[in-house]
């Protein structure tokens, strides 16, 4: 009975690690040069990132509303460092509260598990172009099945973005904006005891972007660099990122 329930185990573990080494890994590559985080993507470390554009939408009504984002990350030992390019033909902006809803704005957002399988948390940080930050960490089912985010969660996250083109100002066409964010380690001490940020070390994440292009009302689009099911909280649509050593 021993031998057939050690099977058993054995076989369940190797069906997990097959699908790990099926799944698309996103490298995020260690930079030895520092990062000014200014928005542009001048440091040339940012041309030996992987880049992922942001192909699955939802809430798309017109043509107009899919528009392309390109996906950056680098790591140190200090930050993780992030970089959306984004096409926008309308650039909008409401949000000035710490923790409000800047995801009803054009808005970069990562959701993080700081382990290489889907955990029932994820730390959330959503950015629009005031700056302003909605950070979390988000529980599945906190209680009684439902879900709660804890806001208190504060990071001192570094932003810089860029315009090309008008805020909040639909008269004209614009082109588009940047964002390039460095977040503190330090903001995943203690839940990164398993997986700490080294190379080798593999986790969950989704990284999307809230595209809203008209001023009034609540209506955007969503992507993302992995498929969901409109559920961007779902950690099973999450997918996988490791950090490398410098190239
Ligand atoms: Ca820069
Ligand atoms: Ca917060
Ligand atoms: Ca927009």
């Amino acid at each position: 009975m021993a031998l057939l329930f050690f099977c058993f185990i054995t076989v369940v573990a190797c069906d997990q690690k097959e699908k790990v080494k099926d799944e698309t890994v996103f490298k995020v590559v260690k930079t030895t040069q520092p990062i000014e985080v200014d928005g542009i993507l001048d440091e040339p470390v940012w041309q030996k990132s992987e880049i992922q554009s942001f192909n699955y939408f939802f809430d798309v009504e017109k043509p107009s509303d899919q528009q392309k984002t390109m996906f950056r990350m680098l790591w140190d030992e200090t930050n993780l460092y992030l970089f959306y390019e984004c096409e926008d033909q309308f650039i909008t902006a409401k949000e000035k509260i710490r923790d409000g809803a800047p995801y009803l704005d054009d808005c970069a957002e990562i959701f993080l598990i700081p382990i290489p399988e889907p955990a029932k948390m994820h730390y959330g940080i959503e950015v629009n172009l005031f700056k302003t930050s909605n950070d979390f960490i988000y529980f599945n089912d906190f209680y009684n099945g439902e879900f709660a985010s804890a806001k208190g969660f504060n990071p001192d996250i570094e932003i810089a973005f860029t315009i090309n083109g008008t805020l909040n100002d639909n008269s004209d066409i614009d082109k588009g904006w940047t964002m390039e964010m460095a977040i503190p380690i330090k903001s995943f001490l203690g839940v990164d005891k398993f997986y700490p940020v080294k190379e080798g070390s593999k986790w969950k994440f989704l990284a999307l972007r809230q595209d809203r292009n008209e001023i009034a009302g609540e209506r955007r689009i969503a992507s993302t660099n992995f498929p969901t099911n409109k559920d961007v909280h779902d950690p099973n649509v999450f997918g996988l990122l490791e950090f490398v050593k410098p190239f």
